[in-house]
């Protein structure tokens, strides 16, 4: 990008700033410099400017008439608790204005466990709705057209499962599969990157996608196969290049197993589907989405299709969840409404607009409402859906475009260069880059570069507790354990097992389709959890191996002040207790949202700490025997899926029993305040919600180290 202003402009702004305006240009993590004013001048060399929307390239959105022709799908994330409990929830927001709807499961059903396992305790009914079989997913749908609502349904792991006992209860609604309309998530690539929530290895994995895409294709002509997903990644830290990037190359190596599997390009192509997420930085966001829709329309033409509905990228956007804040939580209101803007002007086909509490809890019917309706006001009072493409023609938003296509196509040759995504993802390069980038945003934040209002400036003296949500765990799981042994009695059992060893059996040989057998231990009543072990079986499960980033919290900081004295004092207490302080950060139950976790693990391992790190997925058990045998001082429980009440106590009962009381449980992540209290009372010193300073936080464990020395 030329860095030269206008002489005329330059002229006043000197005089205005007394200085050179060279000095306002900002440079953003996605490595683009933001100059503080745009030209025409910028416009040179920018392809697409003249294109129209419906068109090649669709830099202009997917449609011609976009929103004037047809507005936005209105499609908010939700499920929990019980499926009679999320029945009426859907139900509810249907009627009340709600367009789609998007099924939110449990962590137990992601991982392909039945709620009655015991590695699924604290996750049952929690983060999203416990669905076991076909029953459950009847009750979910109960009084909800499946012809007439697309359902959207966040699975990855268990997607076989899942998709098959949907199918089940269309057909036994009297909706046959080829009229059933949705998408399923079915991006295991991102899985294995950031959003953890994986069952099978990845090649397997890969094989369940296409068989999906192949299924979709010849049998659910109204269905969306798979929604290639950038949103987890700008979660879990990525810049919004990294985001467009990896997603868009996620989506070029689905296009490739599709095609390896015999498909014909134009047989599949137009129901793939993305999902980004949409953050803070207004412009870029909009911009982002622009540029995804071209640079798409570049990698389909690479396939040859001869349909253009087959370049064509059609996305649902989410609003943030990172840019929630615990603090002065009011303020997400409009944090939601910015980027809920940003996704419309960007042209999203649908959208999900976060409620404010989602930082702390699950939504309450309160702030669900004013998530809603903050789309609804979008639609109805402020005239954005009059126009097709408002921003198209401005210097800055154009440019803006133009810089984040070369920047990502720069990232995606990259991609190809280390033989496509899934190769680059097994070097675990992209999720280094994007660990590295999530790390550095804490640092900007801790050092109050990154503003953020409420939390590092501006922040209330005195925060009041706001009404949550609270699933009462035990005693859904009771509920779903009653109707898995109901269903257990009632079925054949001899037709239940003959359809898992036929699925285990398409499983190992590599011939017919996963779905396809699926299907038919669904309908025997086969559940989720048994259809998951049968392909356990032949693909066995995915191990992944924790590793933390290093040498960047530290470095961000440089020689400030705050991080000297912190590793000084960290100094003193090594010397006073002989060793370095040693802490275990661990993640409990299902919760795969390790982003928390790792940025942790990387500050506190530059600060000087002796870090280990626990791998994902363990139960309060195995993560104290390994706190044990590590000989740590502090054991951190990162918390981001509701499951701390059962599970951090239970962390610190194995401790005593093991002897080992003496070792210090601390937990961060999302923890309402309301908690706070109990979490003290069973044993834990301290904990860091939302929001924390990650050297106040270090600050914190040197205290209480030293404090239990001395006592
Ligand atoms: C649209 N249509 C139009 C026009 N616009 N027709 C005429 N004129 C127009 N201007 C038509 C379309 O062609 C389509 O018909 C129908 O109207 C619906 O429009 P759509 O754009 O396809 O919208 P929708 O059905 O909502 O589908 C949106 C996509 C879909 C394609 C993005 O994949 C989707 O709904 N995705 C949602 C994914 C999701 O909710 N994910 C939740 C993640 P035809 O179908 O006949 O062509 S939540 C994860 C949270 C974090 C976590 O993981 O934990």
């Amino acid at each position: 990008m030329s860095m030269s202003f206008p002489d005329e402009w330059k002229r006043i702004a000197e005089k205005e700033l007394k200085g050179d305006p060279i000095a306002l240009v900002r440079k953003v993590p996605e490595g683009i410099e933001v100059k503080p004013i745009y030209t025409a001048s910028d416009l040179d060399g920018i392809d697409h400017l003249d294109t129209l929307p419906g068109m090649s390239p669709f830099v202009r959105g997917p449609k011609a008439t976009m929103y004037t022709g047809r507005p936005w799908t209105i499609r908010q994330y939700a499920g929990f608790s019980t499926a009679e409990a999320s029945n009426a929830f859907y139900r509810s927001a249907l009627s009340s204005g709600q367009k789609g709807l998007s099924v939110a499961f449990d962590l137990a059903t992601h991982r392909g466990y039945d709620s009655d396992h015991p590695r699924v305790l604290g996750d049952v009914g929690k983060a999203g709705v416990a669905i076991d079989s076909v029953e459950d997913m009847k009750i979910l749908f109960d009084g909800i057209p499946l012809g007439e609502t697309s359902v959207s349904m966040t699975m990855n792991g268990a997607i076989i499962p899942i998709l098959a006992t949907f199918i089940v209860a269309g057909e036994e609604q009297g909706i046959p599969r080829e009229a059933l309309s949705g998408t399923v998530q079915n991006d295991i690539l991102k899985e294995f990157m950031v959003r953890n929530t994986y069952i099978y290895p990845p090649e397997p994995s890969m094989r369940i996608v296409a068989d999906i895409i192949a299924f979709t294709a010849q049998n659910m002509p109204r269905f969306n196969s798979i929604s290639i997903s950038g949103y987890h990644m700008q979660e879990a830290g990525a810049t919004l290049v990294q985001e467009l990037a990896f997603t868009l190359a996620d989506g070029r190596e689905y296009v490739r197993s599709a095609l390896a599997k015999g498909l014909n390009i134009d047989d599949f192509a137009g129901r793939l589907s993305f999902f980004f997420a949409i953050g803070m930085n207004f412009f870029m966001e909009a911009a982002k989405l622009r540029a995804a829709r071209l640079i798409w329309s570049r990698v389909m033409a690479e396939f040859n299709p001869k349909m253009q509905l087959s370049l064509v990228l059609r996305t649902h956007c989410q609003t943030s969840g990172v840019s929630l804040q615990e603090h002065d939580p009011y303020n997400n209101i409009v944090r939601t409404a910015y980027e809920a803007l940003a996704a419309v002007l960007g042209g999203t086909q649908s959208l999900h607009t976060n409620s404010f509490d989602e930082a702390i809890a699950l939504p309450t019917e309160f702030s669900a409402r004013i998530a809603r309706n903050t789309q609804l006001i979008l639609q109805h009072e402020t005239g954005v859906a009059d126009v097709v493409d408002p921003l198209a023609g401005s210097y800055y938003v154009e440019r803006l475009t133009d810089d984040l296509v070369k920047a990502a196509w720069q990232l995606m040759e990259e991609v190809e260069e280390r033989g496509g995504m899934a190769n680059a993802i097994a070097t675990g390069w992209p999720k280094r880059l994007i660990e590295e980038s999530a790390t550095r945003k804490q640092a900007a934040i801790d050092r109050g570069d990154q503003v953020i209002v409420g939390v590092n400036r501006f922040r209330l003296e005195q925060e009041e507790p706001i009404d949550i949500l609270e699933i009462d765990n035990s005693t859904v799981r009771a509920s779903q354990i009653r109707r898995l042994t109901d269903i257990k009695r009632s079925r054949d059992s001899k037709s239940v097992s003959s359809a898992l060893a036929r699925l285990t059996r398409v499983a190992q040989s590599g011939e017919g389709n996963l779905l396809e057998a699926a299907i038919e231990a669904a309908r025997s009543r086969a559940t989720v959890g048994e259809m998951s072990d049968a392909m356990r079986q032949a693909f066995g499960d995915h191990q992944a191996i924790p590793d933390v980033v290093s040498s960047v919290y530290g470095p961000a900081y440089g020689n400030d002040a705050e991080f000297t004295n912190l590793v000084s004092r960290l100094d003193e207490v090594s010397q006073a207790i002989g060793v370095r302080p040693k802490i275990m950060v661990a993640k409990l139950g299902q919760d795969g949202h390790d982003r928390g976790a790792k940025v942790i693990a990387s500050a506190f391992g530059d600060m000087g700490f002796d870090v280990v790190a626990g791998p994902l997925f363990q139960t309060p058990a195995e993560a104290a025997a390994m706190a044990v045998q590590a000989k740590v001082h502090v054991l951190g429980v990162s918390s981001l899926a509701a499951g701390h009440r059962t599970l951090v106590p239970q962390v610190v009962r194995e401790l005593k029993l093991a002897g080992a009381g003496g070792i210090i449980v601390v937990c961060g992540g999302v923890v309402p305040r309301q908690d706070y209290e109990e979490l003290f009372r069973s044993g834990v010193a301290a904990v860091f919600g939302p929001g924390t300073n990650v050297l106040e936080a270090a600050m914190a464990v040197l205290d209480l180290i030293e404090g239990r020395r001395r006592n």
